[in-house]
């Protein structure tokens, strides 16, 4: 019988389990935003799962929105990440790169020469940014003029081969969560009047083109997206979902991906406060393999692989706390708790000490 421990194969990747690492921000990249040697070793800490999903990162210097956030546009940045995928790859371990623009979740701070942040269009989403040099307002974002998508379109095809110099098993496109691509697919945030905003047709447009590019250069096969339709994270929202996220997948069909990691819910919020959604319909639609996220415990996981609802289910605070996170779910053990304070802060504490069970 199929189950979380039953491996699977995502397009061109091998996977030996069906538990999957969530991407998750960390903020411990070093000078220049290069990953380090103690982010190789706590992704290497981590893979006895089946596919790691890094942490986002982003594909050019406009697409950075956090401190110490690893990009994948630089020489220095691409040879810090092929000493991560080296130290997964040589523990037995499959990592996938998670592509980033933030867009408009950015601040003059963290930006080239101080600019403003892009954006489908100039509208300011709601609250403060921590910058580095403390928390600041958002500001109103520049909206890209339509003759600057191409580039666009060329640094994330650029960034994808970048990771597969980089030695990665396959790259995730970070559609979700507030940011760049979301902003344009969601029309809270984009109110353009060209042939990306309007329509569902036209909001999803530059995201296909940005997927053609890329599966062109790498093979459709290792290439996956992330998706969060309802998610109200960075002040984000749609007129109607359900519509517009099946016409996304829909669309998706045609280039043969190796997975949808699919984000259910609200942000961070408790299960009572999620938008309704049809996730189930985005199931039958896809024509490839779906990973289930957020808020999964065994026992929920368990369920919905047996009951084929999901190929796999990604981890993010389980797999954080619990290196060893494969080893204690195949022992029904009891899992360490994630330490909320050093998510973002504390090198090495609350990232590479979390202990393994005793052998
Ligand atoms: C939390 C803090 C910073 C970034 C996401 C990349 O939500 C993120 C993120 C989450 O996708």
């Amino acid at each position: 019988m199929t189950d979380l421990f039953t491996p699977v194969r995502l397009g061109a990747i091998e996977l030996k389990n069906r538990i999957i690492m969530s991407s998750l921000t960390r903020n411990r990249a070093g000078p220049g935003n290069v990953p380090t040697n103690l982010i190789a070793e706590y992704y290497k800490q981590r893979a006895t799962v089946g596919l790691i999903l890094t942490e986002a990162s982003p594909i050019c210097a406009e697409g950075h929105g956090y401190p110490r956030t690893p990009g994948i546009h630089s020489p220095e940045q691409i040879a810090g990440w092929r000493n991560v995928t080296k130290a997964v790859q040589g523990a037995g371990g499959k990592i996938a790169l998670q592509l980033w623009h933030v867009g408009r979740i950015s601040h003059p701070d963290l930006q080239p020469n101080g600019a403003l942040p892009v954006a489908p269009s100039a509208i300011r989403p709601a609250g403060q940014t921590f910058t580095g040099k403390g928390m600041k307002d958002f500001v109103t974002p520049r909206a890209l003029e339509t003759t600057e998508l191409p580039k666009l379109v060329a640094d994330y095809v650029q960034a994808a081969k970048n990771a597969m110099q980089a030695g990665f098993d396959g790259v995730e496109v970070h559609a979700g969560n507030g940011y760049l691509l979301d902003q344009f697919l969601r029309s809270s945030t984009n109110q353009r009047t060209d042939a990306y905003g309007g329509s569902k047709e036209n909001r999803a447009r530059l995201l296909f083109e940005i997927m053609e590019g890329i599966c062109t250069a790498v093979g459709g096969d290792r290439v996956g997206i992330r998706l969060s339709p309802v998610t109200q994270f960075n002040d984000i929202s749609d007129d109607n979902a359900q519509e517009t996220f099946e016409y996304v997948v829909n669309g998706l069909n045609r280039f043969n991906l190796a997975f949808l990691d699919l984000l259910q819910g609200t942000g961070g919020a408790p299960k009572e406060q999620w938008v309704p959604f049809d996730y189930d319909r985005l199931r039958t639609i896809f024509n490839s393999k779906l990973i289930r996220n957020n808020g999964y415990d065994f026992e929920s996981a368990q369920q919905a692989i047996k009951s084929g609802g999901a190929d796999a289910i990604a981890f993010g605070r389980l797999v954080l706390a619990n290196p060893d996170l494969v080893e204690r779910f195949r022992r029904g053990a009891a899992l360490n708790a994630p330490d909320y304070e050093k998510l973002y802060t504390g090198e090495e504490k609350g990232y590479t000490d979390y202990p393994f069970l005793a052998p």
